[in-house]
């Protein structure tokens, strides 16, 4: 196939930029705030404008993608009756994985962080976004696949959360496993798979997280200088 570079005309772009000062103290302050942000297990059940959740969901979608397909389908869901039906679903797998499917080893991983099969947030919490990754686009009756799928949704999705964290809300990626589920509750054309769930709200009142400390820097860079 011809490609003509002349036919996709390049625009100008232009930002602010900062003094070499200026970064240090604006990177510092937002590593201290985005610091600030826990995973929240137990939500309260007071409103979320809708008008903030579509504006999260298009920080996330300014995500890079694979050749900027953006190949993801953010599903709002504040409908009581898809929560409820979508939590029992949920509880259903997660009671099995709890109960035998995961190993010895990751529920002792896990005991720390206080997770259970019991998934009583997607019922509290007054939204619940579940990602949908697009595998591929139909055009013409034909399927063509997205590129870098998994890669475009994660970092989508790390967009998301941070999003959730500057609104003054919290979330939680909940990962029921196996989840086509919910493709199947939603009824999410072929083309899409579930990818997380992420319920978004208030916390609770009296929310406790565990005590955990993040790794130092030392710890997560290796530096070629
Ligand atoms: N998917 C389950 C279990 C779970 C697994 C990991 I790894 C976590 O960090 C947390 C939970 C759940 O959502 O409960």
């Amino acid at each position: 196939m011809d490609i003509n570079q002349d036919d996709y005309p390049f625009i100008p772009y232009e930002r602010d930029t900062y003094s070499p000062e200026d970064m240090i103290e604006r990177s510092r302050r937002f590593y201290e705030y985005m610091d600030t942000r826990r995973s929240v297990r137990h939500f309260s059940d007071k409103p979320v404008p809708k008008a903030v959740m579509e504006n999260i969901i298009m920080t996330a979608s300014t995500a890079p993608s694979g050749a900027h397909k953006q190949p993801w389908t953010f599903c709002l869901i504040s409908n009581a009756t898809l929560k409820s039906q979508i939590r029992s679903l949920a509880e259903e797998e997660e009671k099995r994985s709890y109960n035998g499917r995961m190993s010895e080893r990751w529920l002792k991983d896990l005991a720390p962080l206080g997770t259970d099969w019991v998934k009583e947030f997607i019922d509290i919490a007054p939204w619940i976004v579940v990602m949908m990754k697009r595998a591929y686009e139909v055009e013409d009756g034909k399927k063509y696949n997205n590129y870098y799928v998994a890669e475009s949704v994660g970092i989508a999705a790390g967009m998301f959360i941070s999003a959730v964290h500057n609104a003054g809300l919290v979330t939680l990626t909940h990962t029921p496993s196996p989840m086509n589920f919910l493709a199947k509750a939603l009824k999410r054309p072929d083309n899409e798979r579930p990818y997380l769930l992420l319920p978004v709200g208030y916390p609770a009142d009296t929310v406790t997280v565990p005590d955990l400390e993040r790794k130092a820097l030392e710890d997560v860079v290796a530096y070629y200088e």
